[in-house]
């Protein structure tokens, strides 16, 4: 029989599931902020975490409790938005699970069951952050990061961080295919498959560390070809967006969401890193690479695109934005889903036009406190002298 609590707890799950987003007051001309994050561990269906049968579970206990649901791949699919969302359960396993939703800003919904990947790593002990790649070979291609026990030093806490790669048609079916191999790089996380083939190759998105959690030589984002995805080895990494001092991508930054072609180059979301006396702040941004050359940067506006504020400010990692997902629609939108604090997940809207014009025309940081004031005071002068017309 099921407990009658059952129907209590999931009627408010499918009230938060059904409530109306909307956009807050917040403003900048790049982006749109939301009042409600777009999935929380309170959206998570009762079925995952209790069992519902009165005669077993009397006391209606959580039996495997879910923490968190954050860093999200997203894809857009027959006119529907699907996130291929990070759960974190209590046991501090993170597993993926589609969530659906009509138009990507509420309504998103999980499906009956998260998913289960074929267990071809006996080492792997917890998969995180999956971007989804719908490439031009035909395949939605998701790749993440699969994490090992390090046994080669007496650390506990010592592990190992790679790339592993899955493919679907359907996000239903996964075929998982071997790690990347990335001979120059001990450790890989925040992987990302380019969409398109680049010189008849496959062509990822890198982040080359020498330790768990320090890049370490690791310069910034690198860029790799290989032939081959079903055993996917990069040789050469090259070097993209560049880790900077006194930058937001000082300690580290990963890219992000797979990057959206536009008719001015390829527009890359992804993550900056800094030191801070209060631990590490992750915040995003953006920049642009060529169309014939992805690993060329060619635009790069200064400082950060989303950086947490207010409650997103909170949570298991505090002080973090992070993406890994980004959607653009047939009417060319776009759809930013960005995790905050290792909690809770969001979005931020925008047109391709504004992103556009946003990485195109922000000015690059000047690298020193002298030249960004001047840089400031041109801006003013020219304000005032329009004002003053
Ligand atoms: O805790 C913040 C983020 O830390 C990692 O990112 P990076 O590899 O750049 O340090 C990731 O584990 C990510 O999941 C997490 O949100």
């Amino acid at each position: 029989m099921v407990h009658e609590k059952y129907y209590e707890l999931q009627k408010k799950v499918d009230e938060l599931t059904s409530r109306k987003n909307k956009k807050t007051d917040f403003y900048n001309g790049i982006y749109d902020r939301y009042e409600y994050p777009v999935l929380t561990r309170e959206m998570i269906p009762v079925t995952w975490m209790y069992d519902i049968n009165k005669d077993t579970n009397p006391f209606f206990m959580e039996r495997l409790g879910v923490n968190a649901t954050f860093n999200s791949g997203a894809i857009y699919l027959n006119g529907k938005y699907y996130l291929v969302a990070r759960v974190e359960g209590n046991d501090r396993k993170s597993f993926f699970a589609v969530a659906e939703s009509d138009n990507g800003v509420d309504g998103f919904k999980f499906w009956d069951y998260p998913i289960l990947l074929p267990d071809t790593c006996k080492d792997e002990t917890n998969v995180y952050d999956m971007r989804i790649t719908q490439h031009e070979d035909g395949y939605i291609y998701g790749v993440f990061c699969s994490e090992s026990k390090d046994t080669s030093v007496n650390d506990l806490s010592a592990a190992t961080a790679a790339a592993g790669i899955v493919r679907t048609k359907d996000l239903k079916t996964w075929e998982r295919l071997d790690n990347l191999k990335t001979l120059r790089s001990p450790q890989q996380r925040n992987v990302v498959l380019h969409p398109e083939f680049v010189d008849g190759k496959y062509a990822f998105y890198t982040r080359p560390m020498d330790d768990f959690i320090e890049t370490g030589s690791g310069g910034g984002v690198g860029f790799g070809l290989c032939d081959d995805i079903t055993h996917a080895v990069i040789d050469e990494e090259k070097m993209t967006s560049l880790r900077k001092y006194h930058t937001i991508t000082e300690a580290k930054n990963g890219a992000g969401a797979v990057p959206i072609k536009t008719e001015k180059g390829w527009i890359h979301i992804a993550h900056g890193v800094r030191n801070t006396a209060a631990g590490l702040r992750y915040v995003i941004y953006a920049f642009a690479t060529d169309l014939k050359d992805p690993s060329k940067v060619i635009a790069e506006p200064s400082g950060m695109l989303i950086g947490p504020r207010g409650g997103e400010r909170v949570g298991d990692v505090s002080n973090v934005v992070f993406t890994n997902g980004a959607i653009v629609n047939d009417k060319n939108e776009v759809f930013i889903y960005y995790a905050s604090s290792d909690t809770r997940l969001h979005v931020a809207t925008t047109t391709i036009d504004k992103l556009v014009d946003y990485v195109f025309n922000t000015p690059q940081d000047p690298g020193r406190s002298v030249e960004c004031v001047a840089q400031r005071c041109e801006l003013i002068r020219k304000n005032l002298e329009l004002l003053n017309r």
